[in-house]
């Protein structure tokens, strides 16, 4: 950090931080229910968290623990996760569906307990049962302690920009009707901003989001991939973007003029609005999708940056430009040079184990109608061949309490069949996966690497693989299959990226380590919702620690029953 960053920030006091109490506070309450919004000129009813959309910002301080009883007041079943907040020793509030507890059916509630530690920045919650997050999810905005400021010039305001996917239709019915075919699902007819279209759309223009700026003054943005299936370019006309903060940590801030958010990623960002003229620039996210021949939603969202004073009559807004949307080198280039600003959290000289997993897109040979995949086929996802298949009763308890048949612990340490993954040319035999339950067992307090290898099965793509329980250092990637003997000497051991979700490149590969130091039973999977309802996930189970401190706390009085 430029030791001139150090000095000034002594000299910025919170203004804005404070602000809105509505969402501070030990203990709060989600009603999950049905509310009406109108988007696209036309008007329908969606799954909310207090009939709002996106939902409510939850703003706590570094190491806080809180409480939010979601009582279901809906008509389908749901669990939320809280990402990126690692939860020490208590998966019990993790939230994902059938693997860490059974879902809050309609009329039923659970209390949520929320342990942070060191997350710092900005994280979300979301739905994590069939694909009510579309729809259900929001911010959680982790300050410093009491009397610490931030390391970057203290802003003048804080915004939150949430980038959602919009479909016209109900998200259960686009979810059902791409179970039932067997194919991809359908488009989303927009994406949104902060709840909003943005003016491109039809019907839009009114209620695009607005964020009023100072000249002369610093914002700091809080950004969120809400979105279902689609990594993000994202950039404001004539600004510049300082990332200072990634996945709930910061980041040695680095300037940029346009960011990569996938789904389950975070960014914080420094804008400083300098155009003394005034006037309007957009901001505006598009797909960064690199999936050849595969059709995806290839809309525009925007917002604008109005400024207070000066001209308010240019006769066009400045567009910004955004990288061409299969742009897989500026994709990575603005990834990698997102560094930690160390120390180190846990030495990288060493692992203990290597996990080395495939993460594809597969095909199952037709077996009923449904089957609207390529060469009539069904699609599925894996890794390392296994195509996950949830069970009767959450992961979690089956391992508390010993209950067998639930799940295996074969999940693979390398993929089962060597071949050339990112090849152009693979045969259709190599296409099906099985289905299974299986995890991986790991020691408690190892240092685990893991290298996720993209194939080119049915369609190489990028996928964002986000684990739960931990955050973990980005030590290496590159195109083709990872070479085990000289890949890992060009990895980063120094300031390597911090991050909860990570995306693998097309065709590529990608090397991340964590420390084991969280009991617990964590998912690990692609955040891509099509590919995760397909199976391309898998769960890790720490092992407790031999201290009564670093094993598992005991579940709390109410579990859902499934
Ligand atoms: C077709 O089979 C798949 C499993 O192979 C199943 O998930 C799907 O529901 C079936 N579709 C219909 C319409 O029966
Ligand atoms: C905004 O950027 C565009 C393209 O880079 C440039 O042509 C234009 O002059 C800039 N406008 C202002 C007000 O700086
Ligand atoms: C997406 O839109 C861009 C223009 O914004 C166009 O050049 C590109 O061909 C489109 N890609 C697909 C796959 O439709
Ligand atoms: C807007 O306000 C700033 C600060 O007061 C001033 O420097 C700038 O010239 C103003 N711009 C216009 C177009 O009035
Ligand atoms: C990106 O898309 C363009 C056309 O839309 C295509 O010509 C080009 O080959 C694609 N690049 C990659 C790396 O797939
Ligand atoms: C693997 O496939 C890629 C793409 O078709 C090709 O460029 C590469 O040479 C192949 N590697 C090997 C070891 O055959
Ligand atoms: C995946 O598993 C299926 C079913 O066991 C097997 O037939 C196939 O050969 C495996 N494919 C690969 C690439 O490992
Ligand atoms: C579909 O069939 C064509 C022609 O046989 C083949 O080239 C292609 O790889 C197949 N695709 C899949 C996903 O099976
Ligand atoms: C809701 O959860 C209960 C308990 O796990 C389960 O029996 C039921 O099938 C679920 N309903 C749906 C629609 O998934
Ligand atoms: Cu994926």
């Amino acid at each position: 950090m430029p030791s001139c960053i150090k000095i000034l920030l002594f000299f910025f006091i919170s203004s804005a931080r404070f602000t809105n109490s509505e969402a501070w506070g030990r203990h709060h309450v989600f009603f999950v229910k049905e509310a009406s919004y109108t988007r696209l000129c036309e008007t329908k009813t969606i799954l909310t968290v207090n009939e709002r959309f996106p939902g409510p910002t939850l703003y706590v301080h570094e190491g806080d623990t809180i409480y939010v009883k979601v009582h279901n007041n809906g008509r389908y079943n749901i669990t939320i996760h809280w990402h990126g907040v690692k939860q020490p020793r208590n998966p019990w509030s993790d939230g994902p569906e059938y693997i860490t507890q059974c879902s809050i059916q309609p009329g039923d509630s659970f209390n949520y307990k929320i342990i942070f530690s060191s997350e710092i920045g900005t994280l979300w919650w979301h739905a994590h049962s069939d694909w009510s997050r579309a729809t259900v999810h929001g911010a959680i905005i982790v300050y410093p302690k009491h009397g610490i400021t931030y390391p970057f010039p203290e802003p003048y305001q804080e915004v939150p920009i949430i980038f959602g996917e919009w479909w016209k239709e109900d998200i259960m019915e686009v979810l059902e009707e791409f179970v039932a075919s067997g194919g991809a699902p359908r488009d989303s007819d927009a994406y949104t901003i902060n709840g909003q279209p943005g003016d491109l759309y039809p019907c839009s223009k009114q209620d695009t989001f607005k964020l009023n700026v100072k000249y002369g003054k610093r914002y700091l943005l809080r950004m969120v991939n809400a979105a279902m299936n689609e990594i993000f370019f994202f950039a404001i006309a004539n600004h510049s973007l300082t990332i200072v903060g990634a996945d709930g940590g910061y980041t040695k801030p680095v300037t940029k003029e346009y960011a990569v958010i996938a789904p389950g990623q975070t960014l914080d960002c420094l804008l400083e609005a300098t155009q003394a003229a005034g006037g309007s620039y957009y901001m505006a996210a598009r797909a960064y999708s690199t999936a050849f021949g595969i059709p995806f939603d290839n809309t525009t969202t925007t917002a604008i940056l109005e400024y207070d004073n000066g001209s308010n009559l240019p006769t066009t807004i400045p567009f910004p430009s955004l990288p061409f949307y299969n742009d897989s080198s500026a994709a990575f280039d603005f990834l990698i040079s997102l560094k930690s600003p160390g120390p180190l959290l846990f030495p990288l000289n060493k692992y203990d184990m290597q996990i080395y997993s495939t993460v594809s897109v597969n095909a199952f040979p037709c077996q009923n109608n449904s089957c609207a995949g390529p060469n009539d086929t069904r699609l599925a996802a894996s890794m390392n061949n296994i195509s996950f298949v949830s069970q009767f009763i959450d992961i979690l308890e089956a391992y508390y309490y010993n209950i067998n048949g639930v799940f295996g612990t074969r999940f693979p340490s390398v993929p089962p069949l060597f071949f050339n993954f990112t090849s152009t040319n693979l045969p259709s035999i190599l296409l099906t996966p099985k289905r299974a339950t299986e995890v991986r067992v790991i020691e408690y307090n190892s240092i685990i690497e893991v290298v996720f290898q993209g194939t080119n099965l049915v369609a190489g793509i990028d996928h964002p693989m986000h684990l739960h329980g931990f955050d973990f250092y980005i030590l290496g990637w590159g195109f083709g299959n990872f070479d085990k003997n000289n890949d890992p000497l060009k990895y980063n051991l120094v300031d390597p990226p911090h991050r909860n979700t990570v995306i693998v490149p097309i065709n590529g590969w990608v090397a991340i380590r964590f420390k084991a130091h969280n009991p617990g039973v964590w998912f690990m999977h692609c955040h891509l919702e099509r590919h995760l309802t397909w199976g391309m996930e898998t769960v890790f189970i720490v092992k407790n620690g031999k201290e009564a401190q670093e094993r598992i706390l005991p579940p709390p009085q109410h579990m859902p029953r499934c």
